[in-house]
């Protein structure tokens, strides 16, 4: 095995870089944003990219991840890197929905069957259309990332059918998609950004929201929110966005590795995505919380011409059918 002591020993006293850059010591740094803690399987990802980046460059490229909503909300870091003054975005397709609407369709409830159909459409043709078309506004479209499937979850009862929602204050991140479908289902939706949903549902200002287990666990929600219902409406990808304007500035051969590995960030993400997920899901159910099934044939009939509302713009329906026909 090729240790560091070998390695630079081998290098007979030549002045060459260590095999291994702490984040951010690179003389070129991206600046990356997620909203997610430290540890999250996008955070590592991307940190993941930032390491091999410097391993291929000697030092050269490294990327620094601010986590935790340092840089602020989602729909900030997207502008931020639209405009230049962030390198790499990774935010949830919900978060680009509106201003880029052919997001709509992977964001849209009961559009993918399971996390093997969706992950065959994003590594298909369905995907790389969908992350080209970020470059009309200041984006490139780097790779989608898991983030399995959404639920509802309260803090004041069980929910089964679309009527125990009725009234409920549920937070929805900004979407209409997400506004809409929650609308359909007799509940109140309120928009409020990632950051803010754990204080506003221990206060109350919100009596429930909607998101996938390892979001759920890792951001403490289910200590305040103790009745999870297994919806699972939106499989809502991630998507690892990069400046158009930084990533053009970049030599043709880095611009290259850039993109290959954030490729092949993909592989590594999903590895630790089905691992933290299958571990948050355990924790929370060990912590009390409550799972109720239910009846989805209720939930599609209330939302169904909402769904079918979305999918009378001709675009959205192409790509629905190029989905449907990879189900
Ligand atoms: C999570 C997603 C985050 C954020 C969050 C939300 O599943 O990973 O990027 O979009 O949902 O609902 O705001």
């Amino acid at each position: 095995m090729l240790t560091r002591r070998r390695f630079l020993a081998s290098a007979a006293g030549a002045a060459i870089a260590p095999l291994a850059f702490a984040e951010g010591e690179a003389q070129t740094v991206l600046t990356a944003a997620d909203v997610h803690v430290d540890g999250y399987p996008t955070v590592e990802a991307v940190r993941w990219m930032g390491t091999t980046l410097a391993r291929e460059t000697r030092g050269r490229l490294g990327i620094r991840v601010y986590h935790s909503g340092q840089l602020g909300r989602e729909t900030d870091a997207i502008n931020l890197a639209r405009f230049g003054a962030l390198d790499i975005a990774r935010v949830n397709v919900s978060a680009l929905n509106n201003a880029f609407p052919l997001t709509d369709i992977l964001a849209l409830p009961y559009v993918f069957d399971s996390t093997a159909h969706m992950r065959r459409c994003l590594d298909g043709a369905t995907g790389r259309e969908i992350l080209h078309a970020f470059e009309a506004r200041g984006l490139v479209g780097l790779a989608f990332y898991d983030s399995r499937v959404r639920c509802f979850y309260n803090n004041r009862r069980p929910v089964v059918e679309p009527s125990d929602l009725k009234g409920l204050k549920i937070r929805v991140p900004p979407s209409d998609i997400f506004v809409d479908f929650v609308r359909a289902l007799g509940a109140n939706p309120t928009t409020l950004s990632y950051g803010e949903v754990f204080a506003a549902l221990q206060t109350h200002l919100i009596e429930g929201a909607e998101n996938n287990w390892t979001t759920f666990y890792t951001s403490r929600q289910f200590e305040v929110a103790r009745h999870w219902s297994e919806s699972l409406h939106s499989f809502a990808p991630e998507a690892l966005l990069m400046s158009k304007r930084r990533l053009g500035a970049m030599s043709p051969s880095d611009r290259a590795l850039v993109l290959d590995v954030a490729a092949k960030s993909v592989p590594y993400m999903r590895s630790l995505w089905d691992r933290q997920e299958a571990e948050s899901r355990a924790a929370v159910e060990k912590a009390g919380v409550q799972v109720a099934q239910i009846d989805r044939r209720a939930f599609e009939k209330a939302t169904a011409p909402m769904i079918a509302s979305y999918l009378r713009e001709p675009e959205l329906m192409r790509l629905h059918r190029q989905i449907r026909a990879l189900a």
